[in-house]
């Protein structure tokens, strides 16, 4: 059964939620991010257990807001608004880039990034510059390759290589994803626990 909370739906800093546990305690936030269509509603529900907390939508690129979850009462996730989408009206384009940055910088909790790549596609200027404001910011990162249900293990062992070549990424972590498959789930829960220890060690 799931235990994960859909919190609030924000857009602007002044509106992000403050997520707490029941004991009081602020919890690390795991930030979702990649074009639309990637998979990051799926994922979501996926690791929560559930079908349809998290919206997935037929009309890629509709979400232009940062959707809020509390898992477990142990870690807050955010749906980032996705990217890349080539109907995307100009004036909502223009939004994500100040939404995703200003969010990226100013989230104390933030702990964590998953950045989602399609295996099957080459990372664009916009996962690129997603790359460089993480970088930036000195948060963590795990690559999500996702949909690898699409694709053989050669392609897969190709792709992954292309990809990492073109993020100039050699030590990233990264794991294989897949909602239909049930692929990446347990490893990527065990990623994501690592990632949060590390950072709370480095900052005693
Ligand atoms: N084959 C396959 N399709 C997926 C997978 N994950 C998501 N999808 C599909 O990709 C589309 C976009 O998914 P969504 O989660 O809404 O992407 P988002 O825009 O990044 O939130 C939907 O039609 C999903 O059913 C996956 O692992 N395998
Ligand atoms: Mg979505």
């Amino acid at each position: 059964m799931s235990r994960a909370k859909f919190i609030k739906t924000a857009v602007s800093l002044k509106d992000y939620p403050t997520i707490r546990s029941e004991s009081g305690r602020l919890l690390p936030e795991v930030a979702v991010a990649g074009r639309s269509n990637v998979g990051k509603s799926s994922l979501l529900n996926h690791i929560f257990y559930t079908k349809h907390l998290v919206k997935t939508s037929s009309v890629p690129g509709k979400t232009q807001a940062l959707n809020f979850f509390n898992m477990e009462d142990k870690l807050a996730f955010a749906d980032l608004p996705g990217y890349g989408y080539a109907k995307v009206p100009a004036s909502i384009k223009k939004q994500w880039g100040p939404m995703v940055k200003t969010y990226l910088e100013k989230r104390e909790t933030l702990k964590l990034i998953l950045l989602l790549l399609d295996i099957r596609r080459i990372p664009n200027d916009d996962d690129l510059l997603l790359v460089d404001w993480v970088a930036s910011q000195e948060k963590a990162m795990i690559l999500v390759l996702t949909k690898v249900d699409k694709v053989n293990a050669q392609e897969r062992k190709k792709n992954t290589e292309k990809i990492l070549s073109a993020l100039g990424a050699g030590n990233i972590h990264y794991v294989y994803f897949s909602t239909t498959k049930n692929i990446g789930r347990k490893e990527l829960l065990a990623l994501i626990q690592e990632a949060i220890r590390d950072e709370n060690d480095g900052h005693q």
